[in-house]
């Protein structure tokens, strides 16, 4: 990996850490740096090339951290700057960049600017946050905040409301306020100067938002406002940068990571995360997977972003329940599976993107709902309990799509705690551990991290999963995911995944007759395909 090459991040594979599940190392139960020091070894044999760490600054973690109350610390739940400047030159050691997350759309309400604001109209940071005059019980319109209840919040002291499309507890920074936009370019200066390899951007596509037109994300200044901050804090060195645009489609993702670097390299689109919900409806409303759906749109994006944007490519992070439970099939056939779902998307154009434990096939977990912390999942229990759908119902919705299921600890062994703490730790460990765990894996050559590891090896060793344009093969199939990767110079690949638990045939193409499979998940790949089988046939070039 040539880190000196301007865009080394389209050769590279990504590691996403939720530090407060990664490795707790003082037995407090909550996951910390010198614990992501401690596994830097398993990262870097796994073979990824950079490592973006959701928030580890000080926060009073209502959301996790992405409710930031201090920029430029670290929180001591995480640990020290000390400790996290070792972590940057432990990692710098074994070829490893460290991503940060800025979460600049908002702070926590315990932010000091926001404590400022709050105080009266006329303190110096009061328009650092958006502020509406109004009534009590009467907000400024019905804009509701993605985790339950009115994206206003009202101060009586002040006879103000705030805006915070999240929760009361983030309110939203007013971007429209250039002294706040100077505030976190030099924010960002700082964590550049700690030497830190790039960014991931929170829900940046709502930075330009425009409450009084109810318009979220996507506002009319929002490209003005991303093209000043990366022309200010952006464009020199080889910094990587992917926003979170929840709101993004073909077409704007060409703005946003336009290849000329005046705005990101790259974007987290949610199309895909989407499609196994009732339409116009949330994520809590349940219809199964439609692959043919999955199909076109992957195969608009990698279409519609070749030689005019970049993609990234992921199925699993903080937010997502685990991909091996929601698309594949998490019981008998969970290794074959994991690795059919990574064989899908590690084949595509683009940098993928791997979040803690989806190289050990970690699956999805249910609990009492006491025992979950995420406030989106408390708060949607409470509200659909109150508007009528049973307990099971509002039950069967969070096992499915809870942002908890991809929070709990990383299995490492098949010791007490799955070798994360010798406390308690803050969110229970799943009991399949004993089975799924980082150690185990490590050790068979067959386990799904190994399987992850010759990915990452492949995409390394041959440039066509660089270079090759995306064509789908058999698209109205509607249990075979197949396409093939062409280059002129690199030569060719056909990536085909049974997403079935029955025998497919595989795709006849006269140009793979008989050529060599790169990787397969099972032993032999010839013939037709078995269940959840995958394979990558390659085709030098001419
Ligand atoms: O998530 C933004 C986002 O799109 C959320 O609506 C997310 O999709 C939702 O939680 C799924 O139901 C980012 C962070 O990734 C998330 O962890 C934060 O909670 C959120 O922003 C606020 O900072
Ligand atoms: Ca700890």
């Amino acid at each position: 990996m040539d880190k000196n090459r301007k865009d080394w991040w389209k050769e590279a594979v990504i590691y996403q850490i939720y530090p407060k599940s990664f490795q707790d190392t003082n037995g407090d139960g909550f996951g910390d740096l010198p614990g992501i020091i401690e596994h830097l070894d398993y990262l870097q044999n796994l073979g990824v090339d950079a490592i973006w760490l959701s928030p580890i600054y000080a926060s009073p973690q209502k959301d996790n951290g992405y409710d930031i109350s201090d920029y430029q610390a670290i929180d001591p739940r995480f640990g020290t700057m000390e400790d996290f400047e070792r972590l940057v030159s432990e990692a710098d050691k074994r070829g490893i960049s460290i991503i940060m997350d800025l979460v600049l759309n908002h702070t926590s309400d315990q932010h000091k600017w926001f404590q400022e604001a709050r105080k009266s109209k006329d303190n110096p940071y009061h328009d650092y946050y958006v502020w509406r005059d109004g009534e009590e019980g009467t907000p400024p319109n019905e804009m509701q905040a993605v985790f339950g209840g009115p994206a206003w919040t009202y101060v009586p002291e002040l006879g103000q409301y705030y805006f915070n499309i999240f929760s009361p507890y983030q309110p939203d920074l007013n971007w429209d306020n250039p002294k706040v936009r100077q505030e976190l370019y030099d924010m960002i200066r700082f964590w550049k100067d700690k030497g830190v390899g790039g960014f991931r951007l929170d829900v940046i596509d709502m930075v330009g938002k425009e409450p009084d037109k109810q318009i979220a994300s996507n506002g009319s200044r929002l490209h003005e406002y991303i093209q000043e901050l990366s022309s200010e804090v952006f464009q020199d060195g080889n910094l990587v940068t992917v926003g979170e645009t929840p709101g993004v489609t073909v077409e704007t993702a060409r703005k946003f990571s336009n290849p000329d670097g005046s705005e990101f390299s790259m974007v987290f689109q949610f199309e895909h995360m989407g499609i196994d919900q009732e339409d116009d409806k949330e994520k809590w409303d349940l219809k199964p997977l439609d692959l043919r759906e999955l199909k076109q749109i992957m195969a608009r994006w990698q279409e519609g972003l070749e030689g005019t944007g970049w993609n990234s490519l992921y199925l699993d992070n903080h937010d997502q329940p685990r991909i091996v439970s929601r698309w594949g099939n998490d019981g008998q056939y969970r290794t074959e599976s994991a690795k059919m779902l990574a064989t899908m998307l590690y084949g595509m154009k683009g940098t993928p993107y791997i979040y803690q434990g989806e190289e050990l096939g970690m699956t999805n977990i249910e609990l009492p709902i006491d025992q979950y912390d995420d406030l989106e999942i408390r708060n949607v229990y409470e509200e659909r309990l109150k508007s009528g759908y049973s307990e099971d119902q509002v039950m069967e919705s969070i096992y499915a799509k809870g942002r908890d299921n991809a929070r709990t600890p990383m299995q490492w062994t098949d010791g007490t705690n799955a070798g994360f703490t010798d406390g308690t730790p803050w969110l229970p460990v799943n009991p399949n551990y004993v089975e799924i765990n980082a150690e185990a894996e490590v050790a068979d050559p067959a386990s799904v991290y190994n399987y992850y590891k010759k990915l990452i090896a492949l995409r390394r060793e041959y440039k066509v999963f660089e270079t090759g344009t995306f064509r789908l093969v058999e698209p109205y199939s509607e249990e075979l995911f197949a396409y093939t990767r062409d280059s002129d110079k690199d030569g060719h690949l056909l990536v085909v995944c049974n997403f079935s638990d029955h025998h497919q045939d595989m795709p006849r193409i006269e140009l793979f007759e008989g050529q060599e499979v790169l990787i397969s998940n099972y032993e032999d790949p010839i013939g037709r395909l078995r269940p959840y089988e995958a394979r990558i046939v390659y085709v030098p070039a001419d």
